[in-house]
């Protein structure tokens, strides 16, 4: 076998242990597998199988735990396809592992994995921890992201219904102006402007939110002073390197809402219209009323759940999508008249002057999603929208996900995916910006 092949087995085999140590802690819902550890995993030479070494701290029940993995391999096949995207998924054998010393460093392991020790030590699930913690916290502080979307006010709304269903009071701290498209939630009223600086939580639960730099800064240096007790991470953005909270909660879901829906129903939480409302909202909100592309079955037979309640989906649409200022109005004729196709009708070209927002009276928040009114064009295949800023521009590029704008962004120091990137021009004219970008877009084709 080369050096090469012999290495990229290694590291495909360091990769499913990785993501199955993950899902284990995670994803699993069979009690008998809560303190399963994987010690290895050895590849097939042909990559289509893979033999997954397992030990437990209890090894008792040895035989129950073999039976409960060979009956989720396929579901764990099935999540490690998804996220490896390997040209083939390989079939994994499950073998207990029966190498003495490996027992002596499953703990060793369990804490690479970011295991909460005090879990461990109770033999929970990191949900199950969770509302023990609840139940056992005075006071709960709650809050997410700053500028909240309709997925982290909907999450934070719905926790705070559930714990006051629960008996509990709690602070939802969200100083933000709420925009218009999402005050027909529920309880805004009860929302937190200002952090009491002599109160000091016994929970902390942060929803929607990868890392403490999307947080209001005097949240993110309370948590990194102590002052906010135990912090509970809940989220679905794709971060795992994080090492934010004391507990997380992570799931590979449409939305935090989504997280929140599966955690009733894991937990036997209280559930009522209030509920029902913010979670059918935060979903609708992350899925582009099920539009994207993390919209799955399960999306959909949630929302099925979710309509049980008092939900009307025409209203929910409505604000989330259908909802805008007259200045956005007046800015989409202007912007929209500024559009030009080039290279062929590959690549199309809007702008938005300082003038033109003035006339409007429009502020930059309203060019949301403008871009698209190039990207949408039949033919198009890039889009960009320059907007001049003081002293500046910046341009947001999108592409129907052939062409790599990541790339064109990065030229200029910019960053994004490749199919949505954006970039900002210091110290130089629109029209330079412009010429600029064009040379460079011309490129891709
Ligand atoms: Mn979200």
């Amino acid at each position: 076998m080369s050096k090469e092949k012999e290495r990229r087995l290694l590291r495909v085999g360091q990769s499913i242990h990785n993501e199955l140590s993950l899902l284990l802690l995670k994803d699993t819902r069979d009690p008998a597998l809560l303190d399963v550890t994987i010690t290895g995993v050895k590849m097939a030479q042909d990559f289509r199988a893979a033999k997954v070494f397992f030990s437990m701290l209890d090894s008792s029940n040895k035989e129950r735990v073999h039976r409960s993995l060979k009956r989720a391999a396929p579901f764990f096949q099935g999540k490690i396809g998804q996220l490896l995207q390997l040209r083939h998924t390989p079939k994994l054998y499950f073998v207990f592992d029966e190498t003495p010393e490996k027992g002596a460093r499953i703990n060793e392991i369990v804490n690479e994995t970011m295991l909460d020790r005090q879990r461990e030590k109770n033999n929970l699930s990191i949900e199950q921890f969770l509302a023990k913690r609840i139940s056992e916290a005075n006071s709960i502080f709650l809050c997410c992201h700053r500028k909240p979307d309709g997925d982290a006010l909907g999450s934070v709304l719905a926790m705070k219904r559930i714990l006051q269903l629960l008996g509990k009071s709690s602070v939802a701290y969200v100083p933000d102006e709420i925009p218009a498209t999402m005050t027909f939630l529920p309880g805004l009223e009860d929302l937190a402007h200002t952090i009491d600086d002599g109160d000091v939580p016994d929970l902390t639960i942060v929803l929607d939110t990868a890392s403490p730099l999307q947080l209001h800064a005097e949240v993110a240096n309370a948590i990194s002073q102590q002052r906010m007790g135990h912090v509970v991470v809940i989220d679905h953005h794709d971060r795992f390197d994080e090492k934010f909270g004391h507990t997380v909660v992570r799931r590979a879901s449409s939305a935090t809402g989504q997280i929140l829906f599966d955690l009733i129903r894991e937990l036997v939480w209280p559930m009522d219209d209030v509920v029902a409302v913010c979670l059918y909202a935060a979903i609708v909100a992350d899925t582009g009323n099920f539009r994207f592309s993390n919209t799955t079955k399960v999306t959909f037979e949630t929302a099925a759940e979710l309509l049980n309640f008092k939900v009307s989906p025409t209203l929910v649409a409505k604000a989330l999508f259908d909802t805008f200022t007259l200045s956005r109005q007046r800015l989409l004729g202007k912007v929209a008249e500024t559009l030009v196709l080039l290279n062929e009708g590959r690549y199309a070209r809007l702008i938005c002057t300082r003038k033109m927002l003035a006339d409007a009276q429009g502020s930059l928040q309203d060019l949301e999603g403008f871009v698209n009114i190039g990207r949408n064009v039949i033919g198009v295949e890039v889009a960009i929208l320059v907007t001049e800023i003081e002293g500046g521009a910046k341009a947001s590029l999108r592409s129907n996900g052939m062409c790599d704008v990541a790339a064109v962004a990065a030229s200029f120091g910019g960053g994004g995916h490749k199919a949505a990137a954006g970039v900002t021009f210091g110290d130089c004219s629109v029209e330079e910006a412009i010429a600029r970008l064009d040379n460079e877009m011309a490129k891709l084709f």
